[in-house]
C-alpha cells in the first residue's frame, strides 16, 4: 500500500467560532472557513481539523453535542458543511471533523430520554449510579471543570457521571447500542465526504466500573485508559475507520511515550496518531493541590527529552502528531518564549523544532502569524473550565488567591488561543463587522495576517517555507532522529539522517547569545531555513531565539 496521506501532511486546526464571520453576527461560521480556503492553500496545508460545529447549546463551545448529524445554525446549514467539504476537496484539502463521543450535551435526545426512567430504550446510554447510603455521590471522582464528576438527577433519582461539565453527561460505551449509534454517525459523515476524525478524550470512553476512589478527591487519576479502552477503539477501527478509510488522531491525555504504541501501532488497528499531553506539562508543578494552575518555569531539558522519547519510541511502531498549540493550549510564544522583544524569533524557533521532527505537524489558527496570549481581566474570559476552576480552587478550596490564579490564566488558560483571528487592522480585526462573541486581543492593529505577510519578518512566510520543506524533503518524514546536548538549558539541537543526507535542526531558546557547540561548530552546507537573515555559516554565535536547519 502506498504511504498513508497523513504522513506527509500538515494540518491546520480551525476553531470555527473565532476564525471568520461572514454574516456579521460576531461568530465565525462555515462560509467564513470556505472564504479562507485560498488563504489556507497559500499557507500550504493539506488538511483541516475543524473543532465541533454540530448542534450544541455551547456550554463548552460545541464540545457538548446535542445532535451529531446537524450543523448548528450559528455556524450555518448542513448544506453549507457539505459545500465546504466539496470545495476543500477541489483544492486538495482534506477535512477532519471533531469526534466528541465520550459525552454528549444534556440536551441530546438520548440524555433527555435516559434521565426519564430506569427502563426506557435510552436508560443505559449514560452512566447512572445510586447514591451512597448517606445520599452522597458514588465516589470521589472529579470533573475537569472543577468539583465532583457526579450530578444528582431528580427525575431519575440517581447520579450520572460527567468528566466535564454537568451539561456533558458521559456516554456508556458498555452498551453496544451506544457504540452502534456512534459508528453509524461516523458512517453518515463519511457519506458526506469527511476524511477522518480528531477524537476528543477518546482514552476516557471506557470506565472502571468498580469506580475506585481517586487518591485525592476531585482529581481524575482513575478516569483514563479504562479496562475496555483498547477493545472499544479496536472495534471502532474494524467497524468504521478501516473499512471506510478514515484517518484518526485521538486525544490521549494520559499516554506516555512508553505505552503510546498500544494505541497507534498499525498492527493493532486502533488509531493512526494520538495527541500526547506529556510535553505540554513541562511548566507544571506535578501533584500540586492546584492541579494544572500550579506553574513553574518551563524546563527545556525536560521538553527535549519528552519530545525525543516520543520520536524514538514510536519509530516503526506508530506515528507522532506534533503540536504546541490548540484550542485548549495557550499561545506557545507567550507561555514559553518572549512574545514582546523576540516575537518573530520565538514563533519561528518553536516552529522550527516542531516541524523538524518526524510526525504530522498541526498548526493552530493564528499560530502561523505569531498571535499572542491576551492579558484580560478575570471577568472578560468566557471559558467554562476557567470559571469552574476559579470557583473550585479560589472560592471553595481556597488554595489559591485571585492574583495567583489570574497570573496562571494569563499563561495557560484555554481562552488564550480562542480570541478571534486577527486578519487585518480594521475594526474587529477583519474578523467580523459586529462585536465578536469573545474579546479580541487588543494588539490586533499591529499583529494581523495582512501586516505579517507584508513584513520582512513574516511568521506566515516562515511557516510556508517549513511546510514546503516537509512536502519536498523525505528526510523530514522518514529520517532518523538523534537529540544532541540533552542537558543544555538553552539550546535545542537534533540531527536527522536519511538516504545519505544529514540535517541539523538548531535553535537557541534563550534571550542571550549562545556559543555554537562543538559538534555543529564550523559545519558547512546548505541552510534549508533560517530566522536570522545574517546566518550564512556556522561559526558565529547564535542570536537570541535564533533557529535554522542546515544540511551538511
Ligand atoms: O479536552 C480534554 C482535556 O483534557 C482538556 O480540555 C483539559 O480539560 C484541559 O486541557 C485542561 O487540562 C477536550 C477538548 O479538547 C476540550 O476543548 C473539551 O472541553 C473537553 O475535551 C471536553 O469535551
Ligand atoms: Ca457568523
Amino acid at each position: 500500500m502506498s504511504q498513508a496521506w497523513w504522513k506527509k501532511a500538515v494540518f491546520y486546526q480551525i476553531y470555527p467560532k473565532s476564525f471568520n464571520d461572514t454574516n456579521n453576527d460576531g461568530i465565525g461560521d462555515l462560509n467564513g472557513i470556505r472564504e479562507k480556503l485560498p488563504y489556507l492553500k497559500e499557507l500550504g496545508i493539506d488538511a483541516l481539523w475543524i473543532s465541533p460545529v454540530y448542534l450544541s447549546p455551547q456550554v463548552d463551545n460545541g464540545y457538548d453535542i446535542a445532535d451529531y448529524r446537524q450543523i448548528d445554525p450559528m455556524f450555518g446549514t448542513n448544506q453549507e458543511m457539505y459545500d465546504l467539504i466539496e470545495e476543500a476537496h477541489e483544492q486538495e484539502i482534506k477535512i477532519v471533523m471533531d469526534f466528541v463521543a465520550n459525552h454528549t450535551s444534556d440536551e441530546c435526545l438520548w440524555f433527555k430520554e435516559s434521565r426519564k426512567s430506569k427502563d426506557n430504550f435510552f436508560s443505559d446510554f449514560y452512566i447512572w449510579e445510586d447514591a451512597k447510603a448517606d445520599g452522597s455521590a458514588p465516589n470521589n471522582w472529579g470533573s475537569s471543570f472543577g468539583g465532583s464528576a457526579w450530578s444528582w438527577d431528580d427525575s431519575r433519582q440517581q447520579y450520572y457521571l460527567h468528566y466535564y461539565a454537568k451539561e456533558q453527561p458521559d456516554l456508556n460505551w458498555e452498551n453496544p447500542m451506544v457504540r452502534e449509534y456512534i459508528y453509524d454517525m461516523m458512517r453518515f459523515w463519511k457519506s458526506k465526504g469527511v476524511d477522518g476524525w480528531r477524537m476528543d478524550v477518546v482514552t476516557s470512553i471506557s470506565k472502571d466500573l468498580a469506580f475506585p476512589d481517586n487518591p485525592r478527591a476531585f482529581t481524575t487519576e482513575n478516569q483514563q485508559n479504562g479496562p475496555r479502552m483498547h477493545e472499544f477503539i479496536h472495534e471502532m477501527n474494524q467497524e468504521v475507520l478501516k473499512p471506510f478509510e478514515m484517518m484518526s488522531v485521538g486525544e490521549s491525555p494520559a499516554a506516555k511515550s512508553s505505552d503510546a504504541h498500544l494505541l497507534v501501532d498499525p498492527k493493532r488497528e486502533e488509531l493512526d496518531m494520538i495527541f500526547t499531553f506529556e510535553h505540554m506539562h513541562v511548566d507544571r508543578k506535578k501533584g500540586d493541590v492546584n492541579g494544572r494552575w500550579a506553574l513553574k518555569k518551563m524546563d527545556l531539558p525536560q521538553l527535549k527529552s519528552i519530545l525525543a522519547s516520543w520520536q524514538i519510541e514510536l519509530r516503526d511502531k506508530g506515528w507522532n502528531a506534533l503540536y504546541f498549540e490548540n484550542h485548549d493550549r495557550a499561545r506557545v510564544i507567550s507561555r514559553w518564549g518572549n512574545d514582546q522583544k523576540f516575537r518573530y524569533q520565538t514563533a519561528t524557533a518553536f516552529a522550527t523544532v516542531l516541524h523538524g521532527l518526524q510526525g504530522t505537524p498541526f498548526v493552530f489558527q493564528g499560530e502561523e502569524i505569531g498571535m499572542t496570549n491576551p492579558k484580560f481581566e478575570l471577568e472578560e474570559y468566557e471559558d467554562i473550565e476557567l470559571r469552574g476552576n476559579y470557583q473550585f480552587y479560589v472560592e471553595q478550596q481556597k488554595t489559591m488567591n485571585k492574583e495567583v490564579f489570574l497570573a496562571a490564566v494569563h499563561k495557560i488558560s484555554r481562552d488564550n488561543a480562542r480570541t478571534p483571528m486577527q486578519w487585518d487592522a480594521s475594526e474587529n480585526a477583519g474578523f467580523s463587522q459586529a462585536d465578536p462573541w469573545f474579546k479580541l486581543n487588543p494588539n490586533y492593529p499591529e499583529i494581523n495576517v495582512e501586516n505579517d505577510r507584508k513584513s520582512e519578518q513574516s511568521v506566515f512566510k516562515y511557516y510556508q517555507a517549513l511546510i514546503e520543506l516537509r512536502h519536498n524533503e523525505a528526510i523530514l518524514t522518514e529520517g532518523s532522529f538523534e537529540l544532541l546536548y540533552p542537558e543544555d538549558e538553552a539550546l535545542f539541537i537534533y540531527k536527522r539522517q536519511y538516504a545519505g543526507k544529514t540535517w541539523y535542526v538548531v535553535a537557541n531558546f534563550s534571550e542571550t547569545k549562545q556559543e555554537i557547540p562543538s559538534e555543529v561548530n564550523g559545519l558547512t552546507g546548505k541552510i534549508m531555513i533560517k530566522n536570522n537573515l545574517q546566518r550564512a555559516e556556522l561559526s558565529n554565535s547564535l542570536a537570541p531565539y535564533e533557529a535554522f536547519i542546515i544540511e551538511v
